[in-house]
């Protein structure tokens, strides 16, 4: 094992430690595979070789990092209740690595043009995460240049029952030997990829898209019904999830340990 491979497996397991048991995934990347990919103005002004990681949140994301996190946070279940708890896990990493010059990103980070400061689609694709399909890959065109159409990733075991939450950068690690891995194409038709388009574009709501594929695993019930309530009433349903998690905790179904949520949340 070179010494550069050695390091890289040294990061991914601390990262693995962080964020395996509380329901991410995470996938490594070269920032020139990523840079490669988008329009000038996303690109980094980094070295290619540039180690980063994709985070994927999977369907036991939920119950795992976000009732939990509700549970230690004062939480009526504000809009960013979400985005809070996100923040909270990278800042794991940062904290794991003190020494290193690392750069976290969040899917809804802006930056000072207004665009998103990372397109997170076409970096889980690099990653080998998720198959990212947009209009390009289904030929010929069928809704003519004046539509828009949004592009959506598929993940090879949850279909679209994901979401892609950020990368982070290590920019003083460099990885030139850093195997690709392609993304597994799961929806190879031409028919079936119109199909995920119409419904990811037009149909988005009603969770058709995410079921393209046949998933491992789907979102739960109680997480449905929760990104499908308005924050504003959002309330008693946040106070039904806490009572039912405190009280799994009781009875030993799950661990009290409410892994990596620090203590120090409950004061912030
Ligand atoms: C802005 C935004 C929106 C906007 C505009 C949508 C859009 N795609 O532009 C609005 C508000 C409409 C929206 C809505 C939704 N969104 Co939205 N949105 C985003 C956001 C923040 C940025 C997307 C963006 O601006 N793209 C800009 C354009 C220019 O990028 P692009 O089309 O990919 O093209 C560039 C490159 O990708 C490249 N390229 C082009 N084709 C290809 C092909 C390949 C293979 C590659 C590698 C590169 C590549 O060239 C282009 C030039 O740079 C992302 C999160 C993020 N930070 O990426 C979420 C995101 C795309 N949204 C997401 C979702 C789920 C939704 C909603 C369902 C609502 C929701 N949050 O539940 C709806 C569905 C869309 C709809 N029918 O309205 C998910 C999609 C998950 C998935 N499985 O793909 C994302 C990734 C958020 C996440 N955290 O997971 N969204």
């Amino acid at each position: 094992m070179t010494s550069q491979s050695h390091q890289i497996g040294r990061i991914l397991s601390s990262l693995s430690t962080i964020y395996t048991p509380v329901g991410f995934e995470i996938y490594p990347f070269k920032i020139g595979w990523y840079n490669e990919q988008v329009g000038e103005p996303f690109r980094f002004d980094l070295d290619p070789d540039t180690l980063a990681f994709v985070i994927i949140s999977t369907p036991d994301m939920f119950d795992k990092a976000l009732v939990p996190f509700m549970c230690r946070d004062d939480c009526t279940g504000s809009t960013d209740i979400l985005d809070k708890c996100m923040m909270h896990y990278f800042s794991l990493t940062k904290q794991a690595f003190p020494d290193d010059d690392v750069e976290t990103i969040h899917d809804f980070e802006m930056a000072a043009s207004r665009r998103p400061k990372i397109l997170v689609q076409p970096a889980a694709h690099v990653s080998g995460a998720a198959f990212y399909y947009t209009r390009r890959c289904v030929d010929p065109d069928p809704w003519g240049e004046k539509k828009k159409i949004f592009g959506v990733s598929i993940h090879p075991q949850y279909g679209g029952w994901f979401a892609i939450r950020g990368v982070i950068i290590f920019k003083s690690v460099q990885c030139p030997e850093l195997p690709h891995k392609e993304p597994v194409d799961c929806v190879p038709e031409q028919e079936k990829r119109r199909e995920l388009l119409e419904l990811f574009n037009y149909h988005w709501r009603d969770w058709r898209f995410r079921d393209i594929i046949e998933p491992h695993k789907r979102y739960s019930e109680d997480q449905r019904l929760y990104f499908e309530t308005m924050p504003k009433d959002r309330s008693p349903l946040v106070r039904q999830l806490k009572g039912k998690f405190l009280k799994q905790a009781e009875n030993k179904e799950i661990s009290t340990d409410l892994a990596g949520v620090g203590g120090e949340l409950a004061t912030q």
